[in-house]
């Protein structure tokens, strides 16, 4: 009888083992660092698309310049949601402990960049690159200032 379980049971446990490895856990810290890397990753291919427009790296299509400038300025909107978890750090994360002690300067780049990103839609809809190009420049701007002073290079 207790040979008879001895298969079963292993193969219970090996798959109890399988699954709760691929299904891990995270921590809620982790959690947070993969949200916000996640909606960066976002931000930083749209903004790069953009940005290639800009240099003239690619041919300016307003129509897809639109579209990335409402897709950065929807991130901007999202991104904070991502450092709701204080001292949220991992070996994975950038973030400084800044964002969490001065959270109202923290709070006042985050708002500049949502500014001068939705700007930067309301540029994109006159459709003319001398238009986009200096609010283009000021969004980077909001992006490194931030950069400076909470993220770790
Ligand atoms: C990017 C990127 C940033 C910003 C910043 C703008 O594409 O990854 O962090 O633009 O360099 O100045």
């Amino acid at each position: 009888m207790l040979k008879k379980m001895i298969l079963p049971l292993t193969l219970a446990a090996a798959i109890l083992g399988l699954s709760s490895a691929v299904y891990a856990e995270e921590s809620p810290a982790e959690a947070a660092v993969e949200y916000r890397q996640g909606a960066y990753t976002i931000t930083k291919t749209h903004f790069g698309r953009m940005g290639a427009m800009v240099k003239g790296a690619t041919e300016f299509n307003a129509g897809e310049f639109k579209k990335d400038a409402e897709v950065v300025a929807m991130m901007s909107q999202i991104v904070g949601r991502g450092f709701e978890l204080k001292d949220s750090i991992t070996d994975d994360s950038e973030a400084k402990p800044n964002i969490w002690t001065d959270p109202e300067g923290f709070k006042s780049k985050l708002e500049a960049f949502q500014v001068e990103a939705a700007n930067l839609v309301k540029a994109a809809d006159t459709g003319d690159m001398e238009q986009i190009k200096p609010v283009f420049g000021k969004v980077a701007e909001t992006c490194k200032a931030c950069h400076k002073e909470y993220r770790e290079d």
